[in-house]
């Protein structure tokens, strides 16, 4: 099986002004991780290359690109409150948008599995605006690569702590890309209530699974094992790409979701089986450091050697996680009927 890994020393060029939790150190600490889950494995380096324009502009407008070209040429700053920029930020995100979108490609193309270390992350990134630390939405363009690339049907996972607010926007009104998110709601961005299934031709193919703060291994199992996995197998996506954050660790310092290391194994694990297709894995957040080796270490473990990774868990949801995965499963009953 082809096994594809993305990275680049220049994505730690994008630097804060001062302290900030989207760091430098948070690549070397998922490298770290791959690294371990790869050794006895013989990955095939894909070279990291800028995003071109016509990439860029099946998420972004035009006015945006420019706009944001021309400010991180200032040198150092803040796009808005939570993203900065440093000299290196764009070709580190012009380098992240293309390293995903290639991977789609080669992924599509190709087969196998793969795995993109990079960083800004993207998910919260709008077609015209940075936002949440992500200057450019790399999955999102990285899923449009792989439908100009032969893909019928994509699937998204995005398992970052917080909701995929400019995926999902990106791929609202379009049933060829199945957005399914998991997050602690509610929360930052605010978006991704359950009754957000989409619009227009893509009412149903939107899917927000939002877990109250001190949600667990139970929890997640319980919404993979009810929406996410029968709606994955429905799909049948040509290609799963997960926006995968190991930000909704307990460990991690920005949310309150309470996942262990093993369970992103057991979540990759299962996603594998399930959908049976090319799966790639874009970084997202993460941020603490210990967490986020560990954890993406469990993840690429569970991608890699899905039968013998641990199961799902099999604690019991709590009562509060049930009651939101079934608020989500009756927003989408009308749509699939494999949820009911
Ligand atoms: C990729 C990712 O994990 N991004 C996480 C972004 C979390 N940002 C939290 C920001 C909290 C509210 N900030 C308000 C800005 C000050 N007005
Ligand atoms: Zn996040």
């Amino acid at each position: 099986m082809r096994l594809w890994v993305v990275d680049d020393a220049r994505f730690e060029a994008h630097l804060a002004p001062g302290v900030h939790p989207e760091c430098p150190e948070r690549l070397r600490a998922a490298r770290a991780g791959l690294n371990t889950a790869l050794r006895g494995y013989e990955p095939k380096p894909l070279p990291p290359r800028l995003a071109d324009q016509t990439e860029l502009l099946t998420v972004h407008d035009a006015r945006y690109l420019l706009r944001l070209d021309a400010r991180l040429r200032d040198g150092t700053g803040y796009l808005d409150p939570d993203t900065f920029f440093s000299a290196g930020s764009r070709e580190a995100a012009w380098l992240a948008a293309g390293s995903a979108a290639q991977l789609a490609r080669e992924l599509t193309c190709e087969g196998g599995i793969g795995f993109a270390l990079l960083r800004p992350p993207g998910h919260h990134a709008e077609c015209d605006r940075s936002m949440g630390f992500c200057l450019l939405n790399n999955v999102a363009i990285a899923a449009h690569a792989a439908l100009g690339s032969g893909a019928d049907r994509v699937a998204v996972l995005d398992w970052d702590v917080h909701h995929g607010n400019g995926t999902a926007h990106a791929f609202e009104s379009d049933r060829r890309v199945l957005f399914i998110s998991t997050h602690q709601w509610p929360f930052y961005p605010g978006t991704g209530a359950a009754e957000d299934v989409g619009s227009g031709d893509g009412a149903g193919y939107t899917c927000n699974i939002g877990l109250p703060a001190g949600a667990s291994d139970g929890d997640y199992a319980h919404a993979f094992l009810t929406l996410v996995l029968p709606l994955l197998r429905s799909f049948r996506p040509n290609l799963l790409l997960i926006s995968a954050g190991f930000d909704a660790h307990r460990a991690d310092p920005l949310a309150q979701i309470e996942l262990q290391t093993a369970s992103f194994g057991a979540l990759a694990g299962a996603l594998r089986k399930a959908a049976d297709v090319p799966v790639g894995m874009v970084l997202e957040g993460g941020y603490d450091l210990g967490a986020l080796e560990e954890s993406v270490e469990s993840a690429a473990r569970g991608l890699l050697a899905p039968f013998t990774t641990p199961d799902l868990s099999h604690e019991a949801p709590t009562p509060a996680a049930r009651a939101q995965i079934e608020r989500t499963r009756r927003a989408l009953l009308p749509y699939w009927s494999c949820l009911g």
